[in-house]
């Protein structure tokens, strides 16, 4: 892999823009790749079109910020009672976040690589760990969601759905994805899957955990602490994100009616270039990307986090680098979940709950409890700590 080495300082310390500025002109030597720091690799990576390496990396600064609904937001789901309060101040390391959700084609590319590498199983519709019989991911076909198949060769992704975030995946998988990645980069994987358990202090990719997803999720908005991503505008007219009757062109056909990642950076999109499914012909976005260059934080998608769901934690919470609880709260199943954040294009309007950057939620609302919707609204981003 060769790859191109941008201004590692300005870059690794930059809070502030989708394209950090730098030098892609200066190239490094592949070898040295793994003596670099995790915020290294995530500046070489960054702004990269090379397809191989598409992570697309934001380096994310250390800080501190207060954690929590700070808009009194929360709550108003009579079924979901606020689970955000205390706020609690909480102080992150520095990381790197992916600027968009994982995409179909990327996470093809993981089950291309696991299958050649014997790692996983297919049965049926259905992706496992090979020995661990973990369930990683479902497959698309006949009245399922996914938009990755497998053709008894290759997995592949339906037409125009490339770009589109990855859905019908798990959390053990989303992990499985993230050790993938750190072998592609050089790095020891972070994470035990058959335990449930990431490595949180070594360099090397992993899901966020919920401190780091709503501090990244901000922006460094803080004065004042704001409702979404962007700031308070509630997203009247759709143009800001994909939540559910959100009115874009992708609501027509099969579901999931997701959006191709970054679809929401305040350009006019023409049907030629995505061939949506709706009749318009245009579609003009507003920009909300957030402060840190994030695209898609609200909406789109849920994006799994690496912590278990308690609703009590934040009274709980250590002040840095919280790992979340031991374990998660058990759900009406009896079960413990893992949280999810940001909302989705299937639901939550109701309450615009979902897409807040305060907003927390079990991942049993969207799979055992709703069984005729099974994670089709639910992806991930990854983490480079
Ligand atoms: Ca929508
Ligand atoms: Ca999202």
């Amino acid at each position: 892999m060769r790859a191109t080495l941008l201004g590692l300082l300005s870059a690794a310390l930059c809070a502030c823009s989708p394209a950090a500025s730098g030098d892609p002109n200066v190239a490094v030597d592949a070898t040295n790749d793994t003596a670099m720091s995790a915020l290294d690799v995530a500046a070489d990576v960054a702004q990269t079109t090379d397809p191989a390496t598409v992570e697309k990396l934001q380096p994310i600064p250390a800080g501190s910020f207060s954690m929590g609904d700070h808009n009194g937001q929360g709550g108003q789901d009579p079924n979901h009672p606020s689970d955000e309060l205390p706020l609690h101040d909480v102080t992150l390391s520095a990381f790197a976040m992916g600027r968009f959700e994982v995409t179909n084609d990327r996470f093809a590319a993981f089950l291309n690589d696991a299958g050649n590498a014997g790692a996983i199983d297919i049965a049926g519709n259905l992706v496992y760990g090979h020995g661990d019989g973990q369930l990683y991911a479902g497959l698309g076909g006949d009245g399922l969601y996914s938009r990755i198949t497998w053709n008894g060769t290759a997995f592949v992704v339906a037409p125009n759905r490339g770009d589109h975030p990855v859905v019908d995946i798990r959390w053990e998988g989303a992990l499985a994805y993230c050790n993938w990645l750190s072998g592609k980069y050089g790095f020891a994987p972070l994470c035990d899957i058959a335990n449930g358990t990431c490595d949180l202090t070594a360099h090397g990719f992993r899901l966020p955990t919920e401190a780091e997803w709503e501090y990244a999720a901000r922006g460094g908005q803080t004065a004042p602490y704001r409702i979404f991503p962007w700031g308070d505008d509630v997203n009247a007219d759709g143009t800001l994100a994909n939540w559910q009757d959100s009115q874009d062109p992708f609501e027509a056909g099969p579901l999931p009616w997701t959006t191709p990642v970054g679809f929401y950076d305040g350009t006019l999109h023409t049907k030629g270039d995505f061939a949506w499914p709706g009749s318009a012909t245009t579609y003009q976005t507003r920009d909300a990307v957030n402060g840190f260059g994030l695209h898609d934080v609200s909406g789109n998608v849920w994006e799994l986090t690496y912590d278990w769901y308690a609703a009590d934690y934040y009274s709980k919470s250590p002040p840095s680098d919280p790992p979340g609880p031991s374990t998660g709260q058990p759900m009406p199943d009896g079960k413990p979940y893992r949280g999810m954040r940001g909302g989705n294009w299937y639901n939550g309007k109701e309450f615009f709950g979902h897409g807040r950057v305060a907003n927390r939620n079990p991942t049993y609302f969207r799979g055992p409890l709703d069984p005729n919707h099974p994670w089709y609204h639910v992806g991930f981003r990854v983490v480079l700590k």
